[in-house]
């Protein structure tokens, strides 16, 4: 067992400050590294130590293993944690850290390794009673054998990259006619992207819920779940809402579920946090998909639900300690629901509006938590996600969580780079959302761009101020037309709301 004192965090924005509080609590120091275009980031000032590591390109620095490594040595730093992306899913990265005589907050290189194929992963799987999509449970090196298990399974089905993410390299084949033309395109998607060609075959499941189950586990074999998180409502890949707990799932099946997580994770040794994803069909069945070895961007909704400091558990198992908790200890109480704003345009097909914060006000309150990486005045820089913040509430039912999101976003004020805000809101405030009769097609099945009225409180805000305050004083030398001009110098909250809803 060894006592962390001192922890870089090879990370930026707003997941390196959520580490670095944790660490704080629990009386462990804390070093930033960062870019170039970082250098008056939030999470460079909050850090204890701080060491530029490069120009803004991720490459030269948040990627740079040598560099990050030096700055360990230099600054005596006992653990590492990588947060999520960047090198957080590298297993090469978490061999360099061990064989340097730190500690990778995160688990073993051989776990990444097994879980970052997702042939691997099922076949990991496979020495338990985990459900899984019929399919090739190898690469498929044969295309008439695989047309065969394809006619045998059913069309349509799905061609993935065993390398794959995001839904790169992933196609779908209606028939028999395109197996081929589909085949050759995802083989060299998956080598143009991950330099891996193999692929797999599975039924393709028309219109999933995406499910997934955060567990766990100590160095010593314990693994616990935190219950699921209900993500499906994505755009192309990319998560937008997220929310814990499922309303789509019985507690049988939750049970079930985390059952197969904790197996799941078992078969490859898991110690750490991990999240295993899951799809639901129509009829309730649930399949395994495959397993993220990372913190990731929605823990908070299971931090929310569950009590539990997801980072804090991830420093005590890599410290070595037991876990603390038991499964039976661990309870979900309330309802938690998380938006991501993004510096995106949705009014023109979500293209990154990156730029200064000129305004940038968080709403506040009971239940709202936000986390974030910048502060008014700041630019979002071009080289990364254009993530600004997570917004999550936290209610006791769902309803009250939405009520209150939706609160939170009219309260959220942020010009100079158009947002993803409205985008929200109108998911928000959609009937299918808020039935729960939703699936992973809800963006695509649902949204286009006129049904979002653009927020008032881009750049023209500042304009829209200067314009009342004008027209208040032509107001107070002609009150004949008083009731005209009234309107304008009302709060421009009120204005919000009452626009959109
Ligand atoms: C599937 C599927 C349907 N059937 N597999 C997309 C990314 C990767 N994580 C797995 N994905 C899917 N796998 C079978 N056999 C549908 C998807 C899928 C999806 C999954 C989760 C969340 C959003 C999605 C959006 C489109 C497709």
């Amino acid at each position: 067992m060894t006592r962390i004192k001192k922890i870089l965090i090879a990370n930026r924005g707003e997941i390196a400050l959520r580490i670095m509080r944790t660490a704080r609590e629990m009386n462990i120091s804390t070093v930033a590294v960062f870019s170039e275009a970082d250098r008056k980031s939030p999470h460079v000032r909050y850090a204890d130590e701080a060491v530029c590591i490069g120009p803004a390109v991720s490459s030269e620095s948040y990627l740079n293993i040598e560099k990050i490594l030096k700055v360990c040595r230099d600054l005596g730093v006992d653990a590492i944690h990588p947060g999520y992306g960047f090198l957080s899913e590298n297993a090469g990265f978490a061999q360099r850290v061990k064989e340097a005589g730190l500690i990778f907050i995160g688990p073993s290189p051989e776990s990444i390794e097994i879980m970052g194929s997702k042939l691997a992963a099922k076949q990991s799987a496979s020495k338990y009673n985990i459900p899984m999509v019929p399919g090739t449970e190898s690469a498929i090196t044969d295309r008439e054998e695989a047309k065969k298990i394809a006619a045998e399974i059913g069309y349509p089905i799905l061609i993935k990259a065993s390398a794959g993410g995001g839904g790169k390299g992933m196609r779908v084949v209606a028939s028999e006619a395109d197996f081929d033309e589909q085949m050759d395109r995802a083989v060299s998607e998956a080598v143009a992207s991950f330099g891996d060609g193999s692929v797999f075959i599975e039924k393709y499941i028309l219109s999933p819920k995406h499910i997934e189950i955060q567990i766990l586990g100590d160095q010593h074999g314990n693994i616990i779940h935190l219950f699921e998180r209900e993500c499906s409502i994505q755009r192309r890949h990319q998560k937008v809402i997220e929310e814990a707990p499922s309303i789509s799932i019985t507690p049988a099946i939750r049970e079930e579920m985390g059952r197969c997580a904790i197996d799941v994770a078992r078969s490859c040794g898991y110690y750490g946090a991990g999240t295993v994803e899951f799809i639901l069909d129509e009829n309730q069945n649930f399949y395994f998909l495959e397993m993220n070895t990372r913190l990731q961007v929605e823990h908070p909704v299971t931090e929310q639900i569950t009590g539990v400091d997801l980072v804090k558990q991830m420093i005590l198992i890599a410290e070595g300690k037991h876990l603390e908790i038991r499964q039976d200890e661990l309870t979900i109480k309330g309802h938690s629901i998380e938006i991501r704003v993004y510096a995106e345009d949705p009014l023109n097909n979500f293209l990154p509006d990156v730029g200064k914060l000129v305004t940038y006000i968080k709403p506040d309150g009971n239940g709202v938590r936000v986390d974030d990486g910048f502060e008014q005045g700041m630019d979002i820089p071009i080289y990364y996600d254009p993530m600004i913040s997570k917004l999550i509430t936290y209610a006791d039912n769902r309803d009250d969580a939405i009520r209150k999101m939706i609160r939170a976003v009219d309260e959220y004020q942020i010009s100079g780079v158009r947002t993803t805000l409205s985008f929200c809101r109108f998911v928000l405030e959609h009937a299918a959302f808020r039935s729960g009769n939703f699936d992973t097609n809800f963006i695509s099945r649902y949204f286009s761009p006129d049904m979002i009225k653009p927020r008032k409180d881009t750049e023209s805000d500042a304009v829209a101020g200067l314009i009342s305050a004008i027209l208040l004083s032509v107001n107070k030398q002609a009150k004949d037309v008083q009731h005209e001009v009234a309107a304008p110098v009302r709060s421009r909250w009120k204005d919000r709301r009452h626009q959109n809803g």
